[in-house]
């Protein structure tokens, strides 16, 4: 059992080759030091106010931010990094289409136990999707390097393909130590958990997962991203947070109209659905 690396150019069909494989694989160096460091500065404001989590899961020592898209302009390149879409296309592919699932900087602080080993798909009300069915795929960018010592996530490679509910502790687990600027990639079925901090700093990754369009997001997009931020942003962003058509009429507004209408009627499809919020609105005064 061990934990792939690839290098960054990569292509996109051999990293899924490896995603079917293990359920989880590392690239190397996918984004830039210069990333790394500005999205930090965006961040770690947020993160220096967060409070510790409040149980086990989220670690009593760990401290997490989100609204990535809303506070940090450096990681939309990383939202839509190319190589990551490329690879979620054919991860997700059995759904008609999918959506930003949850940003999350994740701070393992000193003295953190280890997190309960746990597939991210039981966020789903623990559904039990049916064996090697996967409703997420998920990403986690290393902001300082990843180290045993320091918390790196720890994966089970090979798990996504076994039974749903069941429990590993450490010794069945390994660290995906990678450097700063890798990024861990693994399915929604594979078990894995945050590993314990022995050293005397802050183990700091950022998470952005992908889930099915057809499920409810994690973290609520349409209502942590300001409105002037929403002005600016590119179409492909506004449809990967849900401004979109989940599957043929999921998310609608008013009858069938193409959502992105009620935050930027400039976008709606030529398919004679423009209509603006405004109109929408006076149409239910
Ligand atoms: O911080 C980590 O390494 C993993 C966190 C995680 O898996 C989660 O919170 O779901
Ligand atoms: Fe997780």
């Amino acid at each position: 059992m061990s934990i792939v690396h690839l290098p960054a150019d990569t292509s996109v069909e051999s990293i899924n080759e490896l995603l079917n494989r293990d359920g989880c694989v590392v690239i190397d160096g996918l984004m830039p030091k210069e990333t790394v460091a500005a999205i930090r500065k965006e961040m770690d404001p947020w993160l220096e106010a967060a409070p510790a989590g409040r149980d086990e899961f989220d670690g009593r020592q760990t401290r997490r931010v989100g609204t990535l898209v809303g506070r940090s302009p450096s990681s939309h390149d990383i939202i839509l990094n190319s190589t990551v879409l490329g690879v979620a296309d054919q991860a997700l592919a059995h759904a008609t289409n999918y959506q930003l699932h949850a940003t999350q900087v994740i701070a393992v602080g000193p003295g953190s136990e280890p997190q309960p080993i746990h597939r991210d798909q039981w966020a789903f009300d623990m559904f039990p999707f049916p064996q090697g069915f996967d409703s997420t795929f998920s990403t986690m960018w290393a902001l300082t390097d990843f180290t045993e010592a320091n918390g790196a996530t720890r994966v089970v490679p090979g798990s996504h393909r076994g039974e749903d509910f069941k429990q590993f502790g450490l010794e069945d687990s390994l660290p995906a130590e990678m450097s700063a600027g890798s990024v861990l990639l693994y399915t929604g079925s594979l078990y894995h958990g945050a590993g314990p901090n022995s050293t005397d700093r802050d183990r700091i990754g950022l998470i952005v997962h992908y889930s099915l369009a057809w499920l409810r997001q994690e973290e609520n997009q349409y209502l942590c991203c300001p409105a002037e931020v929403l002005e600016a942003l590119p179409e492909k962003m506004l449809r990967l947070m849900g401004y979109a058509r989940g599957a043929y009429s999921l998310g609608f507004v008013d009858g069938g109209i193409d959502s992105i209408s009620a935050v930027r009627p400039d976008l709606v499809a030529a398919s004679g659905e423009a209509v603006s919020l405004e109109e929408i609105k006076s149409t239910l005064a």
